[in-house]
């Protein structure tokens, strides 16, 4: 009687954990619980340029591809907005966060919450200045003191290492701005005839770029031979300031700027801007990759580089079409 019950007992739970764990495909195993939503929180500086836009939306693009949840905060510019939704990142307690610094410096106590809270900090196309590099997993960017070297250097060859120089500098304490003057000072103190005259931020941006190129033109005029922007979001700005005062960008005032956007290369083609050294912003899938990576526990070098090549007015024409942003 005992073995029969027993039996019974076995058999009704066997069918009923059957019924409990059937699925509809009459597999016996249990069905998967559906696998958890990456969630991403990603800090953006803003939209001050095409490049920035380019950045945001490759990063965006690669996030739907992959059914990320990514929460997408845009601070226009200000570090206290990239601090704020940091802060909120881990109140959520996203699973990675993407960073694109407006600044250098000032991460240190909003990092600091991000490890204590065990959430990955992926910096994004501009490095910061902390006191513990542990505070960041990695940065995935340009070098862009490179990026200054090889602007100076084709400077150097197209004006045989003479030229009245006026720049136009990224925005103030950001990584690239520092660095890509930083390089093409380098070069130019082994031109001694390679002269800044005058540098002023025009906040990477097209409308301040001509601003800041008008009040150039109008203290020193003919004095001006050649332009280095720091994107080409001022140098377009700064073309348009040049032409409206009758003079010839590409031609007796010789342009060369970073990024390498389409609309540089359609200045180049126009003989407007001679030389844009890339700066690439396709960072998306490289990002998620990297985010794959150390959620699977693996140890990332500190800087993980992008690749830059120079474009000049000769090659523009050919290679317009193959831009992807
Ligand atoms: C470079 C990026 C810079 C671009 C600008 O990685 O931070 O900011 O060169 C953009 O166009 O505004």
């Amino acid at each position: 009687m005992i073995a029969v019950a027993l039996v019974a007992l076995v058999g009704c739970s066997k069918q009923s954990s059957d019924k409990a764990e059937q699925p509809s495909g009459g597999s016996t195993a249990a069905a998967p619980a559906a696998e958890k939503k990456l969630v991403v929180g990603f800090s953006q500086v803003g939209a001050e340029s095409a490049w920035r836009t380019a950045e945001t939306k490759s990063i965006q693009g690669e996030a739907a591809k992959r059914g990320v949840d990514l929460k997408f905060a845009d601070a226009q510019g200000k570090q206290a907005q990239q601090i704020q939704a940091l802060t909120s990142f881990i109140a959520q307690k996203v699973d990675a966060i993407v960073l694109a610094p407006v600044v250098e410096t000032g991460w240190d106590a909003v990092l600091q919450q991000a490890k204590d809270a065990n959430i990955p900090v992926i910096l994004v196309d501009r490095g910061v200045k902390v006191s513990d590099d542990s505070l960041y997993t990695t940065l995935i960017a340009s070098d862009f003191v490179e990026e200054g070297r090889m602007a100076a250097e084709w400077l150097a060859k197209k004006t045989n290492a003479k030229a009245n120089i006026y720049e136009l500098q990224g925005t103030t304490g950001s990584a690239p701005a520092i660095d890509r003057k930083k390089g093409f000072e380098e070069i130019l103190a082994k031109n001694p005839d390679m002269k800044i005259v005058k540098s002023q931020s025009g906040d990477f941006t097209r409308a301040k770029g001509k601003e800041v190129m008008e009040a150039f033109i109008k203290s020193d005029g003919k004095n001006i031979q050649a332009v280095y922007a720091h994107n080409d979001d001022m140098a377009l700005g700064a073309i348009q300031a040049l032409e409206e005062a009758g003079m010839n960008p590409g031609k007796d005032v010789i342009v060369i700027s970073v990024d390498a956007v389409k609309a540089a290369f359609e200045a180049m083609v126009a003989g407007k801007l001679n030389a844009t050294v890339e700066c690439n912003p396709l960072m998306g899938p490289l990002v998620f990759d990297t985010i794959d990576r150390v959620r699977k526990g693996e140890k990332l070098p500190k800087f993980i580089q992008n690749k830059d090549q120079l474009f000049e007015q000769a090659n523009a024409a050919q290679v317009i079409g193959t831009r992807e942003y």
